[in-house]
């Protein structure tokens, strides 16, 4: 018999702005949560966005999942990728309109730089959309390694555009 791998805490960016954000997303959830050794641990609420990046496309819905899994954070990424693809994903322009962007913000404590996964999320830090909701399913006192601690970001990135969604 193998051991299994350990469980790691992780935190997910979900984000939507064609066809239907709160639909695309809801089902995104559902499909995270139903991958082999991956258990959803808390989803924040969804918040409305202005696009950071081309200003000509439509605004996004985001939210954040925080998991914990077996897989490994390049596995996840894979397992992830493939959810993205099933939501009709189409890769065009950088930062451009998207029907599902899944992002790995946080893996563990760990610091990840390979070719195709970087961890923490390279704009973390600077993306409200991404730190207002994670503030939602995590302590404030969160490290982001390499970074400082959550609340400590949350006060240097005003929440300007950002709308939570009434559900
Ligand atoms: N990649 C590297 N690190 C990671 C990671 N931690 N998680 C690689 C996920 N992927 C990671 O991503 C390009 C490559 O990044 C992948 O092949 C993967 O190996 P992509 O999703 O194909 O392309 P992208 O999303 O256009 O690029 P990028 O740089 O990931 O963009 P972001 O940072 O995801 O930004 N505005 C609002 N309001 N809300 C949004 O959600 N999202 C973006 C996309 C831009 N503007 C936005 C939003
Ligand atoms: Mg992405």
């Amino acid at each position: 018999m193998t051991p299994s791998n350990p469980w790691f805490e992780a935190y997910i960016g979900l984000g939507s702005n064609l066809g239907d954000p709160i639909h695309t997303i809801a089902s995104a959830r559902l499909a995270i949560a139903g991958l082999a050794d991956v258990e959803e641990i808390a989803f924040s609420p969804l918040y409305g966005s202005r696009p950071v990046g081309p200003q000509d496309q439509p605004d996004y819905v985001n939210a954040v999942m925080r998991i914990k899994t077996r897989l490994s954070a390049p596995n996840l990424l894979k397992q992830l990728q493939g959810i993205e693809n099933a939501h009709g994903r189409v890769r065009s322009v950088r930062w451009g309109a998207r029907t599902l962007d899944l992002d790995i913000l946080l893996y563990d404590q760990q610091l990840i730089n390979q070719p195709d996964l970087i961890v923490p999320h390279p704009e973390l830090p600077n993306r409200a959309f991404v730190l207002h909701p994670l503030a939602d399913v995590a302590d404030s006192d969160l490290p982001i390694p390499g970074k400082g601690r959550l609340a400590e970001l949350l006060t240097a990135c005003p929440a300007d555009g950002l709308k939570r969604i009434a559900q």
